[in-house]
């Protein structure tokens, strides 16, 4: 199996969760740091230290990069490394760090995909109200700008926001990541603001135009980064059917439609019309927001199916409603289904059909953009074994199942332009902490040693030859 030339392969990571230093050269505090430091919210007490310690081990991780053969890299900028407060002009100290990155980077033949948001909020912004806020919206254009004028002579592809869903439903619904807070109406204010956030950098970005003085000119792309999901009906009644209805409503349309069609769905709307009024959406924010995205980011990890009968089905298959607000505002009364086997050791599904699914779906509801996976791994718990080696044939078996998917969504006609694995390096897995392992390279926190586990070896050649390698045993 062979992909087309031009296809970009890559690795992720984000910034709290491998570059450890939160205190070096004026970073300020962010949201994760605080909730980090909050008793019983990550599991085990870990922090954003050590982890992967890349403020100072960039140059290495750079030089694995390469030496994989993987030509892409998507990282995320720290906000409070650039602005410690939120606000003002930016930390020298702070945009030199990315400044080399990106340096070490292109000097390597490496592609910089860096991303403006992967969670971790000033403090000081969460503290004046956070994404419910209207002004975080604003303050993130200004940062927007901020980087772009420092990265922007050398990098062309930019991802303004990574996984909203995430940041408002688990951050201000549930609280289950930073900030913690829940306030099933807030995060419905989140969701528009970190909309409008989105297109508020997105113009900024653009309207710093096209670089002619850089070591690279050319147009910025600007894109967004969705954890889309498909959402199935678990049986063909009626009820099921409207549940997945109801779900795909938050957790997929309220921001595929107004990134789209400038609007959020009327259905969406009338389902949530208890909790909001939308009355934080003003005149000419649809319009920002909908602005022509140049690509689209997906992160696909597993599907989800949903029932509208939660009373008729076994207690045992359903995921238990926890004890706070549900992530999925609006569809407290859906039922939702535990993910079958096979699953990973974090006890995620595996199926890499949905990745197809999902493609797909995009390709024809929301047509016309190119399509990456910007996120796709799998939580294996590996250790380093006697020989020295990382042996994890369960999570090469996860990627090549998955590009797998992602090649049968290219043949049948979705726009899919590249793959990004998740992730680089094992790292800090936000309210699970260390505990889970999604590199494809091992991280021994003692240490900081990295050992290329062997689905790294496979990665590499993949993305080294453009053609699936045999997995080990298959030959
Ligand atoms: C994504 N959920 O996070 C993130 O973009 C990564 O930073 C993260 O490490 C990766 O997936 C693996 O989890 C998610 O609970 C975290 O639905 C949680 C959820 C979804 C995505």
């Amino acid at each position: 199996m062979r992909f087309p030339a031009d296809f970009a392969w890559g690795a992720a990571t984000a910034a709290f969760q491998i570059e450890g230093a939160t205190r070096a050269d004026g970073r300020g505090v962010s949201i994760w740091d605080t909730f980090a430091a909050t008793p019983g919210r990550v599991l085990g007490g870990d922090t954003g230290e050590p982890a992967a310690n890349h403020y100072r081990r960039y140059a290495e991780d750079v030089a694995l990069l390469r030496s994989l053969g993987i030509g892409n890299y998507r990282f995320s900028l720290a906000w409070p490394r650039i602005q410690p407060d939120g606000t003002g002009p930016g930390n020298p100290a702070g945009l030199d760090f990315y400044d080399r990155l990106v340096d070490e980077l292109l000097a390597a033949g490496i592609e910089p995909w860096p991303t403006l948001y992967h969670w971790d909020l000033p403090q000081p912004l969460e503290d004046a109200g956070g994404w419910p806020a209207r002004d975080t919206a604003l303050r993130f254009a200004e940062y927007a700008a901020i980087a772009h004028r420092r990265l922007g002579d050398r990098v062309r592809t930019w991802c303004t926001i990574n996984e909203p869903w995430v940041v408002a439903f688990l951050g201000y619904a549930s609280g289950e990541h930073a900030p913690g807070r829940r306030e099933p109406a807030s995060a419905l204010a989140a969701t528009h603001h970190l909309m409008l956030g989105h297109g508020l950098a997105a113009a900024a970005i653009r309207g710093q135009g096209a670089t002619t003085t850089g070591t690279r000119p050319g147009t910025p792309a600007v894109g967004i980064v969705l954890n889309a999901q498909p959402i199935r009906p678990h049986e063909g009644s009626v009820a099921d059917l409207d549940a997945a209805r109801r779900v795909d409503g938050v957790r997929n349309r309220i921001f595929l439609d107004p990134l789209y069609h400038g609007r959020y769905p009327d259905d969406v709307r009338a389902d949530l019309a208890d909790v909001s009024d939308f009355a934080f959406v003003r005149d000419g924010d649809l319009t920002t927001i909908a602005a022509p995205l140049d690509f689209l980011g997906i992160n696909y990890y597993s599907p989800a199916s949903v029932t509208g009968a939660a009373g008729k089905v076994d207690p045992e298959l359903l995921e238990p409603a926890g004890d706070g607000p549900s992530r999925l505002v609006g569809c407290e009364d859906v039922g939702v289904l535990r993910g079958a086997e096979p699953r990973t050791d974090q006890d995620w599904e595996i199926d890499a059909t949905g990745l197809t699914e999902l493609l797909l779906r995009l390709a024809v509801d929301y047509p016309g953009t190119p399509l990456y996976v910007t996120e796709n791994g799998a939580s294996y718990r590996d250790e380093v074994a006697d020989d020295g080696a990382v042996h994890d044939p369960r999570r090469a078996s996860y990627l090549d199942q998955h590009v797998r998917a992602t090649h049968a969504a290219l043949t049948a006609g979705a726009p899919v332009k590249g793959y990004f694995v998740w992730s680089l390096l094992d790292n800090f897995e936000w309210a699970y902490g260390y505990s889970e392992r999604f590199g494809i390279i091992h991280v021994d926190y003692d240490t900081q040693r990295r050992t290329v586990k062997d689905s790294g070896r496979w990665y590499g050649r993949l993305a080294a030859t453009g053609a699936v390698p045999p997995l080990a045993g298959s030959d």
